[in-house]
């Protein structure tokens, strides 16, 4: 039952072939997915064989396979976590009714909008980060960065499943116009801030994995929930994808703190870059901006949107059982508001808290990662400490976004903001300086200047592993 069928055009675990208008459907899009992906997913690298995993089981354990395959050979296919008994919807006004198989008429067109906007980020990180894989600084590396692009593409079509078969005829072009938009471009941009920022060197990479995949393991999370259950079981099996994902992020930008401080230490302080490695400040420097981008992924503070999904059931706080009042009618939120220039609390009911409540939800999980990198610095007995800024700094989307603020928080005027901003956020040089490291290392076990080996290789096998095996002619 949880097996995957791969003798199909299209694997999946959802019986497609009984449904004939609906394979066939699917079957015209396939092509059109394969054409996106040579054209705006990785530049090259297409025909070498990658070490990757696909999944062919949606159990628990052992959901997936490791083994050569190029990538546009990859089986993207459909697979949801197996629906479980009769399930309920657990939050909102509809909470204790029985979980919805077809959409709601009523919510249709919300409904849709949220399966969108997520399957719309999935397709535009592979179009940020397509031109990495010349620049990897390892062929380990190279292989962590197709594998998170080949699901990133799984989870496009883990999102145009739902479209064409809960959403008819409007469903597909909108399943269309998801390989449409494109990252980047003004006139047909993304539709997400952070989906537009050029991703173009590895420290970008590991930055965006560790923030902004973890806001889509989040928003993920908080649409697990879901009383439409397609996509809540969706989401389910996309959150087992979503780990590696920022295991690749914060190991990467762990690695390269671990080399930086080893080059402090071998060399007494000295400015890091005559060695090739990225000084400590201009990493925490990325970390900020990064980081401040993916908190606006989560939307306004106070928002009717959010209150509206949550009140219909479609969209639910991250692990809504362990959270109180599932029905959060009566209850508030002590909302710190930036009002005409100053910061004053207010009590704001909690349903147009709830982009808030899921924000501070990922703070804290940010904050481990935080950590962990600490731990590098302090077992390396180097003093500097990173810190994750504050929720108000450098924000595009909210009422922050209306002043200035540092990355503590506080407020402060324009003019300070501009003048210190060279020390909060990456300046031009900082990134020229990034750019001149990113050269590429294919030798197997071998690994750029800036960047110290991981601790182990992939699915137990070694480091040394020729992860991606490159022509040699
Ligand atoms: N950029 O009421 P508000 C992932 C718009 S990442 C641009 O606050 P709402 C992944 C908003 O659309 C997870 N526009 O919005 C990671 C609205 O527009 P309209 C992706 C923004 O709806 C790495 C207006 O501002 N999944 O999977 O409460 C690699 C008012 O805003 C932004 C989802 O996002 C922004 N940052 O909250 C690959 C889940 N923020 O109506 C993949 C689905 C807001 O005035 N999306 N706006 O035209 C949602 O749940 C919600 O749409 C949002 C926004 C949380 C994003
Ligand atoms: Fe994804
Ligand atoms: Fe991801």
């Amino acid at each position: 039952m949880t097996q995957i069928d791969y003798s199909q055009k299209i694997p999946n675990n959802v019986d497609l072939s009984s449904d004939k208008r609906l394979q066939r459907a699917l079957e015209k899009w396939q092509p059109n997915y394969i054409d996106w992906w040579k054209s705006v997913g990785p530049t090259d690298f297409n025909e070498n064989e990658v070490y990757l995993r696909t999944a062919v089981s949606v159990d628990r354990d052992g959901w997936a396979h490791f083994g050569y395959v190029k990538m546009p050979e990859y089986r993207w296919g459909i697979f949801l976590t197996p629906r479980e008994g009769e399930k309920k919807i657990g939050f909102g006004d509809h909470m204790g009714e029985d979980a919805w198989e077809q959409v709601p008429g009523e919510y249709r067109n919300w409904l849709r909008r949220l399966i969108v906007t997520q399957g719309d980020t999935e397709p535009a990180s592979v179009e940020q980060q397509r031109l990495l894989g010349h620049t990897a600084p390892s062929l380990y590396d190279m292989r962590n960065l197709f594998q998170v692009n080949v699901e990133e593409g799984r989870h496009l079509w883990a999102m145009v499943y739902l479209l064409h078969s809960y959403f008819g005829r409007d469903g597909r072009e909108e399943a269309d116009e998801l390989l449409e938009r494109r990252s980047g471009n003004p006139d047909h941009p993304r539709i997400l801030t952070t989906f537009n920022e050029p991703c173009e060197d590895w420290l970008s990479f590991f930055c965006f994995t560790m923030f902004t995949d973890r806001d889509g393991k989040y928003q993920l999370l908080s649409l697990a929930e879901s009383g439409f259950d397609p996509l809540a079981r969706t989401c389910q099996f996309m959150l087992t994808e979503e780990a590696h994902h920022m295991f690749v992020g914060q190991t990467g930008v762990a690695r390269t703190i671990q080399r930086t401080c080893e080059l402090l230490n071998e060399h007494d302080g000295k400015d890091v870059r005559e060695y090739g490695a990225i000084p400590l400040e201009l990493i925490q420097r990325y970390v900020n901006f990064w980081s401040s981008s993916s908190y606006d992924l989560f939307g306004a503070e106070v928002s009717s949107n959010s209150a509206n999904f949550f009140r219909a059931g479609l969209k639910g706080r991250a692990y809504e059982e362990k959270q109180g009042d599932h029905r959060a009618l009566d209850q508030v939120f002590d909302m710190e508001m930036w009002d005409d220039g100053k910061l004053t609390k207010e009590e704001v009911p909690l349903r147009n808290a709830m982009n808030e409540v899921l924000r501070e939800q990922y703070l804290e999980d940010c904050l481990k990662g935080v950590e962990y990198w600490n731990r590098v610095c302090e077992r390396a007995g180097i003093d500097f400490r990173f810190t994750l800024p504050h929720r108000r700094f450098h924000r595009q989307i909210g009422m922050y976004s209306q002043g200035f603020f540092d990355p503590a928080g506080n407020p402060i005027d324009e003019a300070t903001y501009e003048a210190r901003k060279a020390d909060w956020l990456p300046s031009a040089e900082d990134r020229a300086y990034v750019q001149s490291l990113m050269k590429p290392e294919r030798r197997p076990g071998h690994f750029a200047s800036w960047i110290a080996p991981p601790a182990k290789g992939i699915n137990g096998q070694p480091v040394e592993l020729e992860y991606v095996k490159l022509a040699r002619n």
